[in-house]
Formats: structure tokens, C-alpha cells, sequence
């Protein structure tokens, strides 16, 4: 089944890690995959392109089946593959956090970061860590982000929440957040799947 799987996937992207801890959960390592670099513009490639018009990764393909979309490829594996990791009662609710409070400071130079529209942004993006961190204080300690299993909530959002560390995002800004972060980055999918840059 897995041999029947291409994945073309760029590294340092949360979109394509989420996909390959998917793939590493639903214990299905025999994929066939494709490296590359957005640097070069590999993403651009004709191959890519004629799976994918919009010339993202990552890009999926299981037989003639083309999906293009990191969450629906995780929802595709979870309704394919019901071994390995679930997605319970609940678990895609905290799909709806968004990534960008860890890009806030990355993306914005600092000459611009007084803008006000800018800063009402930031506080929304606070506000979003915060309900997050509620999440997890309400669940208790050694919660995953659904509950007490490990569930495509985590493969879907795990990738996002890696980046906080990567990115230099004060850990007292999101302390919960940052504990789960150290419960999961030994788990053998993420370590099989942590990206190369
Ligand atoms: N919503 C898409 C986003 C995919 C996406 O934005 N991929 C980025 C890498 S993280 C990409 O391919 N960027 C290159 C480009 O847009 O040219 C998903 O979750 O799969």
C-alpha cells in the first residue's frame, strides 16, 4: 500500500512534516518520496505542477488519487488507514489555531512592528497562544492536544508548535505549549520525520 504512496515534500515546511507524521504514525515508512528545494525552485517543477496547479508541497499522490492539502492528506491517511494514530472525538478542534503568532516576529521586520494594524494582529495572535494554552491546562499535565491519546490533532499541529522553539518565541509566552513540545520531540515519528534544516 505504502509503495503505491509519493509524497513531494520540502524541508523545514510544517505543511510537509505534518503529512510525513502522518505517514510515520499510520506506520506506513515505505512510501516513495521526493526532496525538494524551495530554494532552487524545485517546487516549480513540471512534475509538481502537473499534479498541483498551485505548485505548493506538499504535494500527495496514493495510485490516481492527487491530494493537495497537508490536512486533507492527514484526514485522507486517517480514512484509509484506520491503524495507528486516530483522530477521536474532538481531536480537530484544535485544528482551528493558527501558526502565525510564532511567524509574527520571524516575517515582520522590527522597523514595522509599530503599525497599528500590525499590533492589533499580534494581540489576536496572543489571544489565539492563550486559548491554546487554556487547551492544554484545562486537559492537565501529560495531555496531548486532544485529550490523553496521541491523535491527528497532534500531527497536525506538532509541526506548527515546533517551529515556536526554532523561531526563538520566548517560552514563557506559551509555558504548556512548551512542555508539550518536550513530551513529543522524542517520539519516533517526529525524530523520523524532523526536518533537515
Ligand atoms: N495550505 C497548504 C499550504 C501549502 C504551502 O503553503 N506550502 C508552502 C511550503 S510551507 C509552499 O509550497 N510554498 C512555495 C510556494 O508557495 O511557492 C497545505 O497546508 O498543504
Amino acid at each position: 500500500m505504502a509503495q503505491s504512496m509519493l509524497l513531494y515534500w520540502g524541508s523545514g515546511s510544517p505543511p510537509c512534516w505534518r503529512v510525513m507524521l502522518a505517514l510515520e504514525e499510520k506506520q506506513l515508512q515505505g512510501y516513495k518520496h521526493k526532496h525538494l528545494s524551495f530554494d532552487k525552485n524545485e517546487h516549480k517543477c513540471a512534475e509538481v505542477q502537473a499534479l498541483n496547479p498551485r505548485a505548493q508541497l506538499p504535494t500527495f499522490k496514493h495510485g490516481d488519487i492527487v491530494v493537495n492539502e497537508s490536512f486533507a492528506a492527514c484526514l485522507y491517511l486517517e480514512v484509509k488507514h484506520t491503524r495507528g494514530v486516530a483522530c477521536d472525538r474532538g481531536a480537530w478542534r484544535v485544528t482551528e489555531g493558527r501558526d502565525d503568532v510564532a511567524f509574527y516576529e520571524w516575517y515582520v521586520p522590527e522597523g514595522e512592528r509599530h503599525d497599528s494594524a500590525l499590533k492589533r494582529n499580534k494581540e489576536s495572535l496572543i489571544a489565539e497562544l492563550k486559548l491554546w494554552e487554556g487547551y492544554l491546562e484545562k486537559m492537565g499535565n501529560g495531555s496531548y492536544l486532544a485529550g490523553k491519546n496521541f491523535t491527528m490533532a497532534d500531527v497536525v499541529c506538532f509541526p506548527v508548535i515546533a517551529y515556536f522553539p526554532r523561531l526563538h518565541c520566548p517560552p514563557e509566552r506559551c509555558p504548556r505549549l512548551m512542555e508539550y513540545y518536550q513530551m513529543l520531540k522524542d517520539r519516533p515519528s517526529v525524530k523520523a520525520s524532523w526536518p533537515l534544516e
